[in-house]
C-alpha cells in the first residue's frame, strides 16, 4: 500500500487473477484438471533440470510458475471496448498491440490489456487478450440490426463495478476495501450466463453466420473464455492431455520447439458443448447447447525485432502454404515435421541471432564488468565490452501474441462447420477510436527496454563519456 492508502494496481491485478482462475476453475471442470497436468509436468522438468530450475528461480517466483498468464474476452460494441480499458487501467493493464484476424475469416479485431514495465509483470504478468466483433462483416442488414439492438440493451458492468471504477479515476486509486469489492464486482462481468439474451431462431440465425458472433450478441456478457496457465513442457502437456480424458487442438501453434525458444507458444484443449436456455418467444425457456470455453496453455520465448519476426512470419507462412494442420489433427505429426524443417532456417543460437538483429536482448555487466565499472574508465563499443566479457546478454522474453496462432485458437474452439470468408480488412484507426486510446507498439517497448538496458551498461563502464 502507498502513503496515498491506495492499494496498487499491480495487487489488484493479482487479486483478479486469482479470483478469474478459481471461478473458472469451478465452472469448467476440464480446466481444473488441466491446471493439475501442467503443475505436474512444472514440477518434473524443474526437477529433471535443476540448471532450470537454479535460473527460474532467480528470475521468477518459482512457487507462481503454473499460474495463469492470460485469458480472453470478446465484446460486442466500442462502449464496452472502451469500458474495458478503464477498468483494466485500474489493474495495471494497458492495450498493446492491434490483431486483426478478419484475415482468418474471424470477424474480429482485437488487442492485449497487459502490464507494461517488467516490474509490474513479475509481480503479476495476467493479460486479458480482447476481441471487439466487427458487426460491419455481417452482410445481412437485418441480422447485423437486430444483433446491434441486443448488444445495445445489456449491461455488462454491475452498477457496484461502475461506481468503483467512477471513484478511481476521480481519486487515482482504490483503498483496501473498495479494492476487494471492485475485483469481486468486476468478477461478474466475465462469469457465465447461461440464460441467453435472444431466443432459439435468433440465435440459429447468428450462429450459422458466424459461430463467433452467436457467442458474442446471444449473452449477457463478456464471458472468459479461456485461462492460459505457463508450462515449462508443452509438447509434454500437449500429449498428457489424451491420457487424462481432454481433447487437445490437433497441433501446437506457433514456432517449433528449439534450443532458444522464440516468441510463443501455445495450444488448447477444445471447447465444451454446454446447457444453455434461449428465451421462448411464448413465454419460459427453451432447452439447448453452446460452445464456447475452453483451457489453454502457454509457453514463451525471446521477442523478435521486426527483421526476425519477417523472417519468423515468412518461414512460417512456408510452411503453412504446403500444409495446413487439419481440424482433426489427421496431419498433425506431418505438420510438426514441416514446422521443424522449415525453420532450420531460423538460428538456434543466442549470439548468432543477436549478431543478425533477429531477437531483442537486455544487457547486463558480468562480474567483471562489475569490477571495471568499479574501477571506471573502459572504452569501446557495445561489441568490445561483450567480446572483452564485460557485458553479457539475455533475451527478452515475448510478452504478446500472434495472430496466425490466435486464429488457430480461435478456430479449433469454434468447429469446422458455417466458416465464412471475410477478407483480410485491418482496421486499426477504426479500433483505435472506438477504444478510446491508442495501442501501444510492441516492437517499440522491446526496444526501448533494450536500448535502456545498454544505456545503463555503458554509463556504469565509461560515467566520463556521455551515452546518446
Ligand atoms: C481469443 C483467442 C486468442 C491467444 O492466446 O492467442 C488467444 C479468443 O478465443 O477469444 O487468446
Ligand atoms: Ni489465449
Amino acid at each position: 500500500m502507498s502513503e496515498s492508502g491506495f492499494v496498487s494496481p499491480n495487487t489488484i491485478r493479482a487479486a483478479f487473477s486469482a479470483a478469474m482462475s478459481a471461478m473458472y476453475r469451478d465452472e469448467v471442470p476440464a480446466y481444473g484438471t488441466l491446471i493439475d497436468i501442467v503443475a505436474e509436468v512444472n514440477d518434473e522438468t524443474l526437477a529433471r533440470d535443476p540448471h532450470l530450475k537454479a535460473r527460474l528461480s532467480e528470475t521468477d517466483s518459482l512457487d507462481r510458475i503454473s499460474d495463469e498468464r492470460h485469458g480472453a474476452i470478446r465484446v460486442g460494441t466500442p462502449e464496452e471496448l472502451r469500458l474495458m480499458r478503464r477498468i483494466f487501467a485500474v489493474m495495471g493493464m494497458f492495450p498493446v498491440s492491434y490483431y486483426d484476424l478478419s484475415v482468418a475469416g474471424i470477424p474480429v479485431h482485437s488487442t492485449a490489456f497487459r502490464p507494461l514495465d517488467d516490474k509490474s509483470l513479475k509481480i503479476n504478468p495476467f493479460r486479458v487478450f480482447t476481441s471487439l466483433l466487427r458487426l460491419d462483416l455481417i452482410e445481412d442488414e437485418t441480422l447485423r440490426d437486430e444483433a446491434a439492438r441486443t448488444l445495445s440493451s445489456r449491461d455488462i458492468v454491475t452498477p457496484g463495478a461502475r461506481a468503483l471504477l467512477d471513484r478511481a479515476e476521480a481519486d487515482g486509486g482504490l483503498n483496501k476495501a473498495d479494492a476487494d469489492a471492485f475485483v469481486a464486482e468486476v468478477l461478474e462481468t466475465f462469469r457465465w450466463h447461461d440464460k441467453a439474451l435472444v431466443d432459439a431462431e435468433m440465435y440459429r440465425a447468428l450462429h450459422d453466420t458466424h459461430r463467433l458472433i452467436a457467442d458474442v450478441v446471444s449473452f449477457r456478457g463478456p464471458h472468459i473464455n479461456h485461462l492460459t496457465p505457463r508450462t515449462l513442457d508443452i509438447d509434454r502437456v500437449q500429449a498428457m492431455m489424451p491420457e487424462r480424458g481432454i481433447a487437445p487442438k490437433a497441433v501446437v501453434e506457433g514456432p517449433p520447439a528449439r534450443r532458444c525458444p522464440i516468441l510463443l507458444r501455445q495450444t488448447s484443449f477444445k471447447a465444451l458443448e454446454e446447457d444453455v436456455s434461449f428465451q421462448n418467444p411464448e413465454g419460459g425457456w427453451e432447452a439447448g447447447h453452446h460452445t464456447a470455453r475452453f483451457g489453454e496453455i502457454e509457453q514463451r520465448g525471446a521477442a523478435l525485432t521486426p527483421r526476425g519476426r519477417a523472417l519468423y512470419d515468412t518461414l512460417l507462412n512456408g510452411v503453412r502454404d504446403r500444409i495446413k494442420p487439419a481440424a482433426d489433427g489427421s496431419n498433425a505429426s506431418e505438420y510438426m515435421d514441416a514446422l521443424a524443417k522449415g525453420f532450420a532456417a531460423f538460428p538456434d543460437d543466442w549470439a548468432e541471432m543477436r549478431k543478425q538483429g533477429l531477437a531483442y536482448f537486455a544487457y547486463s555487466l558480468t562480474e567483471a564488468g562489475k569490477q571495471a565499472a568499479h574501477r571506471g574508465g573502459e572504452e569501446g563499443d557495445l561489441k568490445t565490452l561483450i567480446e572483452a566479457g564485460l557485458v553479457t546478454f539475455d533475451p527478452i522474453v515475448y510478452e504478446d501474441f500472434l495472430p496466425v496462432s490466435a486464429a488457430g485458437i480461435f478456430e479449433s474452439n469454434l468447429g469446422d462447420d458455417s466458416k465464412q470468408d471475410f477478407s483480410a480488412n485491418p482496421n486499426r484507426d477504426r479500433f483505435e477510436a472506438d477504444l478510446g486510446a491508442p495501442v501501444a507498439d510492441e516492437f517499440e517497448h522491446y526496444a526501448a527496454i533494450e536500448t535502456d538496458s545498454i544505456r545503463q551498461c555503458l554509463e556504469a563502464l565509461m560515467p566520463l563519456v556521455r551515452v546518446e
